[in-house]
């Protein structure tokens, strides 16, 4: 199937001051836009082309002739996945059931959110900083470049892109600003708790 661009799933003004238009514009309108560009070229007319974007991130996930597969495709999968991880007048702490796990898992609201900031920060050069559920458990990871969650058999519930292009901006070298601010005021812990509760059901 030939992917398209999903739409932001806010204005694209939405999310200012914290992130501005002019970021989403490129970020998504430019970024994005391009790794469904390249994955549909290279995936046309192989065997690839009539499988799920999900199904071709794992089938292709390590293997050396097909990087460019991986990269564009588990990057149009990761930026999907980090629209939906933002909401205006986001962020604040989580409730029920998401709350309760982060206590449990992984040792209180401020714990977590300390630990997700150094995963972020010293993620070193592209990447991203993840919550994921790992064997019913909570936890914090980073992945290099375009690698994600779904290519280690883990669920993927929060990210924050922390590739310089997702804050240079607007932040410029502040990427533990941008960091700080996205937790604080634009994290989606309905959609978390939409993923955790999808994963616990499965
Ligand atoms: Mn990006």
């Amino acid at each position: 199937m030939t992917l398209e661009l999903p739409p932001l799933p806010f204005d694209q003004k939405a999310l200012e001051p914290h992130i501005s238009a002019n970021t989403l514009s490129f970020h998504h309108g430019k970024h994005h836009a391009a790794y469904v560009t390249n994955y549909n070229n290279l995936v046309k007319d192989t065997p690839l082309a009539g499988k799920s974007l999900e199904d071709v991130i794992k089938e292709v996930a390590g293997d050396s002739a097909k990087v460019g597969v991986f990269n564009n495709g588990a990057q149009v999968w990761n930026h999907t996945f980090f629209w939906n991880s933002l909401t205006p007048n986001g962020g604040g702490k989580p409730t029920g059931e998401l709350a309760s796990k982060i206590d449990a898992d992984l040792g209180g609201y401020d714990k977590f959110i300390a630990d997700f900031k150094t995963a972020g920060t010293t993620q070193f050069g592209s990447g991203w900083a993840w919550l994921v559920l790992d064997k019913g458990k909570l936890a914090i990871t980073k992945t290099a470049n375009a690698d994600t969650p779904l290519a280690h058999g883990q669920t993927a519930l929060f990210t924050i892109d922390v590739w310089e292009h997702a804050y240079y901006l607007d932040y410029q070298n502040r990427r533990p600003d941008f960091i700080s601010v996205v937790l604080e005021k634009l994290a989606n812990w309905d959609f978390v708790a939409k993923n955790l509760a999808g994963a616990k059901n499965k």
